[in-house]
């Protein structure tokens, strides 16, 4: 079963994972209230996504016969100055996320819980993704370089997430 101090970090970073998801939310619906439908779809997605990497966690502690807490949904900025400032604190936001898989692993380690660590692997292999679209984002918008073309930058954006 979990050691506490691992429980607790997990649970810790469901709230991560929820508030994430709300962002990239509101991120989602300010982008289609300005009629930037593929980033409204960009943003719609990746908050999805950060659902799913909480409940991830969520079954990992359940399976575990530990309490997962269901994490209380944060408050968030519901406005934003421009497409660049989402695209810059996307690219913050996944910087800070690595940070704490980056910490929660070496916290495992340091207690001798090998599994956790290797569970939490798969979130450092999945933020290397998550940091070179968001940074892909800001270079894309910088290269096509900002109003005239920002019909073009949203169909770009839109079609990062293609295939997937
Ligand atoms: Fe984009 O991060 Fe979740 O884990």
């Amino acid at each position: 079963s979990l050691q506490e101090s691992v429980l607790d970090i997990l649970n810790q970073q469901m709230g991560v994972e929820a508030h994430s998801s709300a962002l990239y939310l509101s991120m989602s619906a300010w982008c289609y209230a300005q009629g930037l439908r593929g980033c409204g779809e960009f943003f719609r997605k990746q908050s999805d996504e950060e659902r799913e990497h909480m409940m991830k966690i969520f079954h990992y502690i359940t399976h575990a016969g530990a309490l997962a807490v269901s994490p209380e949904v944060p408050k968030v900025e519901a406005s934003f100055d421009d497409l660049r400032a989402i695209l810059v604190k996307a690219l913050d936001q996944e910087i800070q996320i690595t940070e704490n898989f980056n910490k929660m692993t070496e916290h495992c380690q340091k207690v001798r819980d090998f599994q956790t660590a290797r569970f939490l692997q798969w979130y450092l292999d999945e933020q290397l993704e998550e940091e070179r679209q968001a940074r892909r984002c800001i270079e894309i918008f910088d290269l096509m370089n900002a109003k005239d073309a920002l019909y073009d930058i949203d169909r770009e954006i839109h079609d990062l997430k293609k295939g997937e």
